[in-house]
């Protein structure tokens, strides 16, 4: 049985739903410390603190947990806010999700970021290994669970896997405060008032992926042979763009769409990721292969936006 912390983040609203059409609903226990009501309709939610180690205990035992899918994370921007809160969370969280590891036997999938890179990192295709000195909190935690993962499973034997993702770029839930979330909001911004103000500079290059591809990504590596794997983490992305790329190529769709540029603290730290990253290892060694590039990300997560919208003001009469 699964158990995914951090459930009702944006990767886990939709990986969550994914994993109980595979198995079955009551097999994909959801955990976070606030609600998703969806979440909660489609199968079991409980409370879950990563960093009460007692508590995530108590679910693994009581459940028969085998694998546990580890999101509960704060992102680069909502990290910077309050530095010492993800600190405590993103470190004790892995911490305690390792440690029960030996103890039930799990098989942890957690994901790391292309946050782990910085300003000194080559940021033009940049490899699986090189140069890690982040200049986020959420980039720093995020280098201690790739090290800690990895000595995990030299030391204990602890299956630990994690791809670094780019940007995630989804229409089912808002994201939770990453420094990628303007290319989200976008698009509400784009079907509800015709423009979007956005908080990066126009051409700050950066990797994406569109949601479907990153589940694809997950799921893949979940479920990939452990034999066939020569690292536990992997680069993984689908495309480069701009805000300003973004911006045309919502335009094409949306006529007379307009984007203003207002960049804040987020753009210093977009300044320090990879423009692009290589991910021919992840390619090789388990097949990975995106299928969204950025004209049909647009068309269907525009589509899918407006679908949405629909409903919504179908409900609200
Ligand atoms: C963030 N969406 O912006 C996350 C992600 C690479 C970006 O880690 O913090």
């Amino acid at each position: 049985r699964f158990l995914v912390t951090g459930a009702s983040g944006q990767i886990g609203a939709e990986l969550i739903p994914l994993l109980r059409e595979k198995y079955s609903p009551s097999s994909v226990i959801a955990s976070d410390v606030r609600l998703n009501r969806e979440l909660m309709e489609g199968g079991p939610f409980v409370y879950c603190d990563v960093q009460d180690k007692d508590n995530l205990a108590r679910i693994i035992l009581e459940n028969g947990v085998s694998h546990v899918v580890h999101l509960a994370t704060l992102l680069s921007a909502i990290g910077e806010r309050n530095p010492q809160l993800a600190l405590r969370v993103n470190t004790h969280g892995i911490q305690n999700i390792l440690d029960l590891a030996i103890q039930h036997n799990l098989h942890i999938y957690a994901p790391s970021t292309i946050a782990v890179f910085g300003k000194t990192t080559p940021r033009h295709n940049t490899p699986d290994v090189t140069i890690k000195e982040p200049s986020t909190m959420y980039g720093v935690t995020k280098v201690h669970q790739e090290l800690l993962g990895s000595y995990y499973n030299q030391k204990f034997g602890v299956d630990y896997r994690s791809l670094r993702y780019p940007g995630v770029i989804s229409s089912r839930t808002m994201p939770g405060g990453g420094t990628t979330d303007y290319a989200v909001e976008i698009f509400h911004a784009a079907l509800t008032k015709g423009s979007y103000d956005c908080f990066l500079a126009a051409d700050t290059a950066l990797p994406f992926i569109y949601m479907p591809d990153c589940l694809k990504a997950t799921y893949e590596l979940m479920m990939a042979p452990n034999v066939g794997l020569k690292q536990r983490t992997y680069n993984v992305t689908a495309m480069t763009f701009t805000p300003a790329e973004l911006g045309e190529a919502i335009a094409r769709q949306v006529p007379g769409f307009e984007m203003r540029y207002i960049p804040d603290f987020r753009q210093e730290i977009a300044r320090t990721w990879p423009v692009s990253v290589d991910d021919s290892n992840a390619r090789k060694d388990w097949g990975w292969a995106p299928k969204y590039d950025l004209d049909a990300m647009t068309k269907h997560m525009l589509d899918s936006l407006a679908d949405r919208l629909k409903e919504t003001r179908k409900e609200k009469r």
